[in-house]
């Protein structure tokens, strides 16, 4: 994968929106965004068919748009339906298994600590995200607040690996995460609880364009 797609990189699953996720992404991809992350979690979650056929339809319009759909834990359903990769936690089966299992595609995981970070490049992860940057309600079990310092470390000590920063980012405090070092934002409530989805996703694309 290539860094740039990091830029703005929208997560949702249908919880997360206000109107239904599939006019949110439409939304989303007409500002601007370079990746999506299909994250269905939380109250409400669909589950089994319902939730394959949304998976579809979404990775339909982000083929359509030229951006990389990727399925949040669930590596069988990206399996299943050829997405372009998953995103994993600490608690989900190690990064160097599913790296096997998703052979050419992309792997992402959410790493808190350098340990994490260097264990994620050996396990062969493409990139990974780090967070909670800011407070977040989005994740009720968030580890505590990291602010952008570790952001700013892991760059220092390996400049090229693809890094997106996670939790609480706005439009207002975007500019500092990408100041630190990070190659995009990882955002849920900046773009799917906007008014506009569209307007707040070419907002942090121009705050990725100013300070990249
Ligand atoms: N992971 P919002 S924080 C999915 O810290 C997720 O690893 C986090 O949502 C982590 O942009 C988070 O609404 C929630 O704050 C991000």
């Amino acid at each position: 994968m290539k860094k740039e797609q990091l830029a703005v990189y929208f997560i949702a699953g249908t919880p997360n929106c206000r109107t239904s996720i599939d006019e949110t992404l439409q939304a989303a991809i007409h500002g601007g965004i370079t990746m999506f992350q299909f994250r269905e979690k939380g109250e409400g979650a669909l589950t089994g068919e319902t939730k394959k056929h949304q998976a579809l339809r979404l990775q339909s319009m982000c083929k359509q748009a030229g951006i990389p759909f990727i399925v949040n834990d669930d590596i069988d359903l990206a399996i299943e339906i050829g997405a372009d990769g998953v995103h994993i936690g600490q608690e989900d089966e190690p990064a160097s298994v599913v790296r096997k299992k998703i052979k050419g595609g992309i792997v992402g995981v959410s790493v808190h600590t350098m340990d994490e970070f260097e264990k994620a490049i050996i396990d062969g992860a493409d990139y990974v995200g780090t967070g909670p940057i800011y407070s977040t309600a989005t994740k009720t079990d968030a580890r505590p607040v990291a602010g952008t310092t570790l952001i700013a470390k892991m760059k220092e000590k390996y400049p090229h690996f693809p890094i997106v920063g996670i939790g609480g980012i706005t439009i207002e405090n975007a500019v500092d995460v990408m100041k630190a070092g990070a190659d995009g934002v990882s955002v849920i409530t900046a773009i799917s609880h906007a008014n506009k989805p569209d307007q707040a996703a070419s907002k942090l694309k121009n705050v990725f364009s100013k300070t990249k």
